[in-house]
């Protein structure tokens, strides 16, 4: 749908140092991703456990699985809209509950890992994001507005041999939305917490403010970086790489690969550890 950005391995001419001319604030001095340095990170007491409303159980849905032409991503709300049992977050140091709106993933090639986020400098295999609005507003576009919006949960993956079957349904799915535009409703949601890491794992995380990694990279993300990576198969995983197009249905192939933005400038920010 936007064909005024993209990935260099699309096409250089509208990659991620092009992206400052579509949007301003691209260039701006609290932009995300950024690498993780452990050692730098702050402990801070008052990052504390977090709380997952409604994660543990299937909400209404239906869900839907869409491929963007830039990443595959899965909205958590039904057609129409939040419901009662909607997954959300509140606790883990953060100043309200955030609502969970979609997830997607940031992935590389057959060749390279493809996290947005790196930790002690290392690209880790793919990075999924989930993405919750600030409840105190009515919608993303709202949200986007202000510091505090939005709070994006983003876990890296490690490959094993053998395949998580709890993202069984979601690569099930790549190969019906293999092009830009294509969408295909789940038979059914699931719990989301069988995505994540298991529930001891999830005290131990990173904490700053940056924007969201794509443009318009609004400032307004509180962003939560998760030491424990999520186990993938490598079969897996090789489907995000191979089975997806950033091109329509027709049009010349463009392989959806390595679609993740590089590491900016902390600058003036301070990454802050929680001591879980
Ligand atoms: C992906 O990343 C999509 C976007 C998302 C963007 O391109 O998931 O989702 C939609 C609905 O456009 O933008 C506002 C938003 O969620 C940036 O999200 S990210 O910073 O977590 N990577
Ligand atoms: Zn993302």
């Amino acid at each position: 749908p936007d064909g005024s950005w993209c990935y260099d391995s699309q096409n250089p001419r509208c990659g991620p140092s092009h992206w400052k001319d579509v949007a301003h604030t691209c260039g701006g001095s609290a932009q995300s991703p950024i690498d993780i340095d452990r050692h730098q990170a702050k402990p801070d007491r008052t990052l504390g456990p977090f709380v997952f409303e409604g994660y543990d159980s299937a909400p209404p849905g239906p869900w839907r699985l869409l491929n963007d032409g830039h990443t595959v991503l899965l909205s958590l709300e039904g057609p129409r809209g939040p419901e009662r049992g909607q997954p959300c977050i509140r606790g883990g140091g953060l100043p309200h509950v955030y609502r969970a709106l979609q997830l997607h993933f940031h992935w590389g090639d057959p060749t390279a890992n493809g996290s947005e986020h790196t930790l002690d400098g290392q690209r880790q295999p793919m990075e999924m994001h989930v993405v919750h609005m600030n409840t105190r507003y009515k919608s993303l576009g709202e949200a986007r507005g202000h510091p505090g919006g939005l709070a994006v949960l983003a876990f890296f993956f490690k490959v094993q041999t053998e395949d998580n079957d709890n993202y069984h349904t979601i690569v099930t799915g790549l190969k019906n939305i293999s092009h830009q535009g294509q969408s295909v409703e789940l038979a059914s949601t699931f719990r989301l917490d069988k995505l994540l890491p298991g529930r001891a794992r999830l005290s131990r995380y990173y904490r700053y403010s940056g924007s969201l990694t794509t443009p318009a990279c609004d400032e307004v993300v509180l962003w939560t970086v998760f030491e424990e990576p999520v186990p993938i198969g490598r079969a897996q995983l090789a489907q995000f790489v191979s089975a997806l197009q950033a091109s329509p249905p027709g049009a010349r192939p463009v392989s959806m690969t390595n679609n993740f933005r590089p590491v900016q400038p902390l600058g003036a920010r301070r990454v802050l550890a929680s001591r879980g």
